[in-house]
């Protein structure tokens, strides 16, 4: 049967499913029913799940074949995609008969989904935003691939050992993975090291000294309803030799082992630094490995169709995610001229027509540097290609005898800017919310945008509604189908629709009911998972992202410790119940963060065992948030945190998806928090605290925290008792680097910012208490959230980008 028609009839009909999972549990499988385990179920079930994606992938790529069309190429370091069943299933629309099969075995369809352990092949927003645009291009109908490193390990697992974060090696891969494709052809040999020679025909040649293959594994990625299938492709690091003979048969089996070894290590883990990189030669080689073999890759198609290599930017945009492939800038240039015989200048216009980089940070501790030294040893041409780019540019835009500020050099100080490598070699460069935007504009790439005005465009980040809302909330899901048809997952502008009935009590109520059902799920989950009772009925308030002290969960962990103490002060006081959730890890090396976490956790033992006011404050931090875990609190949440100090969070994204799923956001003026107030409205969003000028202005007039401190009774009181040991009475010193920062230093403005928290939230606790003007608010902000689908963001990236089709 055609898979389009298989697809279709898989939709109607849940018989054929259940033979499908019948056959692969006895033949891909090799289990009967009855010895069959939750994983063989899983397997089986994802097995013929798979197959139903397979011709509808076969059909896209004739399709962009047959059209000739052009293709992106995602290139990304992390992808962090979570589950692929549950996701799978939606996205088809065959959920129904997936339970009704399932349950004919005697299985329980969700045990068997929440058997898959995460792909936890990112850290945050960077890797989960890549996994989001592979949705929604296979949606909207672009022809993607979205390439990266298919760890063996992904981010490690967090555990509390007394409130201390542990990390254990996470291992995904043990297990076989049911939705990939392994393409024993598409294996490329990546070169490091060794010497660049120049030939006698005046071509110049680069012999590594060392040789690693990267081996292609490719899952498919449906779009709504299959109709598009796009492909991820992963490589995996393999060497070229199994086995060194030699030492083997001198009995010598780890030496005969350890080429292998070594290869392999470069796809081993995922490093966990989220924002910060670590400057190590390993990840280089990492960010070479798949830089180089998605080049190697999509060269390789393009020929096989068109003669003209000058000719790749008509059919190739590729989009570096971040600097970590801005390698592929000399790679490509590289390719270009040492293997198809182009001039360096003609090569580096069609390198760069095929080029685009995104920006998501300016912090200058998250810039990537690589000292020159490295460079010339691991990738010796690419090192001459660098100067040479760096040169031209500065030839093409200042006369011979004009200073050239440092800002726009690639080399220096004894470092290649990955930065501006990036910015230099991309036809288009754009940041990930318009505050953001604009302050690249005004900062790190100030001098670079004025050389090139037309370079630098927004596209404000977005995240998939199928996953975030039809998938994680089918409470609320199913409640805006009723209220506006079928069609608000592929067109999120559709729930504008329900805006007006926020005025209606009949749809608060239900709105409302549809919120209590996610809360009441988050607490059996709390239950069963952690042995944590909360109270469904208090206010659920979460704050879930990596533990930064940018991000200020330390700012919150403070406020809930001030608050208690007002609430032991005055009994009577108006706070409203609450639960104050947080989830996220730290970087294994970052000391201040794994502080900030002790401290949470310590905090919230002594306000947990505190009867007095154990009715209205419980603070709960589950350990290892991923993508799962949000999928069930995001749907529950009442008040979403986003309290970044303003000019840092480049954009945030789960601050779009707490909105989606109706929740008020507390938050600073800051990334695509903007954007959300100028959505919902002043009067539906609580904003407060420093803007990012008044940040910088602060800075410039030497802030100092002590004075901030010493106007706030409040904080100085809070602050005072972590000194003093009041929540780690067996060590009281445990938090003196933390206090001494608040005190003395204090860059991200916890401080200054601290009162204005405080007061905006005891407005949200006022709010909380007109339940119908609270229903009203969170329906007014699902509303308007079609702008944060990242469908949008995807066509905007389509259209003033890449200049591809969206049509499926
Ligand atoms: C930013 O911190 C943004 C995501 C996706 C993060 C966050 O604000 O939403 O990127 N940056 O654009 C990042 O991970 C390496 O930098």
């Amino acid at each position: 049967m055609h898979g389009l028609q298989a697809l279709a009839r898989a939709r109607t009909a849940s018989g054929d499913l259940e033979n499908a999972i019948h056959d692969h549990l006895l033949y891909s499988i090799g289990k009967t029913t009855a010895a069959a385990s939750l994983a063989d179920w899983r397997m089986a079930l994802s097995r013929a799940v798979r197959d139903l994606v397979v011709d509808p992938w076969f059909e896209t790529t004739r399709r962009i074949y047959a059209e000739d069309r052009k293709r992106v190429y995602y290139l990304s370091m992390e992808f962090l995609i979570g589950r692929l069943l549950e996701d799978a299933v939606l996205n088809l629309g065959i959920e129904d008969h997936a339970r009704r099969a399932m349950y004919r075995f005697g299985v329980n369809y969700d045990e068997v989904v929440d058997d898959e352990p995460d792909a936890a092949l990112g850290n945050g927003g960077l890797g989960r935003l890549a996994a989001c645009f592979l949705d929604s291009m296979s949606t909207v109908g672009v022809a993607a691939y979205g390439y990266g490193i298919r760890y063996e390990h992904g981010l490690f697992k967090q555990r509390f050992r007394e409130g201390w974060q542990i990390e254990q090696p996470e291992d995904w891969l043990t297990q076989v993975h049911p939705w990939e494709f392994q393409r024993s052809e598409s294996v490329y040999p990546i070169g490091f090291g060794g010497e660049v020679r120049q030939k006698e025909d005046g071509r110049t040649v680069w012999e590594p000294a060392e040789t690693v293959l990267a081996a292609a594994y490719d899952t498919p990625v449906p779009g709504w309803r299959g109709r598009w299938v796009n492909t991820l492709r992963l490589w995996s690091a393999q060497a070229t030799q199994v086995y060194d003979l030699e030492p083997f048969s001198r009995g010598d089996y780890l030496a005969a082992a350890a080429p292998a070894v070594l290869a392999e290590t470069i796809s081993r883990v995922l490093y966990p630094d989220d924002s910060t990189p670590q400057g190590k030669e390993l990840r280089l080689k990492q960010e070479f490995f798949f830089t180089a073999a998605s080049l190697r890759d999509l060269v390789r198609r393009f020929v096989a169709h068109h003669k003209d290599i000058r000719k790749l930017p008509e059919k190739v945009a590729v989009q570096l995610n971040d600097t970590h492939p801005a390698i592929a800038g000399p790679e490509l240039v590289r390719i270009l001229v040492d293997e198809h015989g182009l001039e360096f200048d003609e090569a580096f216009l069609v390198a760069r027509g095929c080029l685009h980089y995104t920006n998501h940070t300016l912090m200058p501790e998250a810039l990537e540097r690589w000292p020159v030294d490295l460079m010339w040893r691991v990738l010796p041409r690419h090192m001459q290609l660098i100067e040479r780019i760096d040169e031209a540019h500065a030839v093409s835009t200042h006369a011979a005898n004009q200073p050239r500020p440092d800002s726009v050099k690639i080399i220096d100080g004894g470092n290649v800017r990955m930065g501006d490598l990036a910015f230099i070699s991309a036809r288009k460069v754009n940041g990930v919310s318009a505050l953001h935007t604009d302050l690249m504009k005004r900062t790190v790439f100030r001098d670079l945008h004025a050389l090139h005005p037309d370079r630098i465009v927004n596209q404000t980040n977005g995240v998939t509604p199928r996953r975030w809302l039809a998938g994680c909330n089918p409470a609320l899901a199913s409640l805006l189908t009723e209220a506006v048809g079928h069609g608000w997952e592929t067109d999120l502008e559709q729930l504008k629709v329900i805006a007006p009935l926020a005025d209606d009590a009949g749809f608060r109520t239900r709105f409302s009911k549809a919120k209590q059902t996610n809360k009441d799920l988050l607490t059996k989950y709390l239950k069963a998972k952690l042995d944590i009772t909360v109270d469904p009925t208090a206010m659920f308030d979460i704050q879930i992202k990596r533990i930064h002290e940018y991000k200020r969960q330390l700012m919150n962990i403070l406020e809930a410790a001030a608050a208690w103490n007002e609430m032991k002060r005055n009994p009577s006081a108006p706070f409203a119940p609450r639960v104050r959730i947080f989830g996220g890890k730290a970087a294994p090396g970052y000391a201040m963060a794994k502080l900030i976490i002790k401290l949470i956790n310590d905090i919230g033992r002594t306000v947990n065992a505190d009867e007095e006011t154990r009715d209205r404050l419980a603070i709960v931090y589950p350990p290892n948030y991923n993508v799962s875990m949000a999928e069930v609190l995001i749907p529950a949440a009442d008040l979403s945190e986003q309290i970044s100090t303003a000019g840092m969070e480049a954009s945030g994204t789960g601050n779009m998806k707490f909105a989606m799923n109706g929740a008020l956001t507390i938050g600073t003026l800051d990334g695509a928090n903007v954007e959300i107030r100028e959505r919902v409205g002043d009067e539906n969003i609580f904003i407060f605290g420093k803007t990012a000028d008044e940040v910088t202005e602060a800075r410039e007039q030497g802030y100092d925290p002590s004075a901030a401190i010493a106007a706030s009774p409040r904080l100085a009181e809070v602050v005072e008792q972590i000194a003093s040991g009041l929540f780690s009475p067996e060590d009281p010193e445990r938090y003196r680097a933390l206090v001494d920062n608040l005190r003395g230093h204090d860059w991200f403005m916890v401080c200054a910012d601290f009162d204005a928290y405080y007061a905006a939230q005891r407005e949200v606790d006022a709010a909380w208490a007109d339940k119908n003007a609270w229903a009203r608010s969170a329906v007014l902000n699902t509303a308007p959230m079609g702008w944060f689908s990242s469908d949008r963001t995807i066509r905007g990236y389509a259209k003033d980008v890449w200049e591809v089709d969206a049509r499926v």
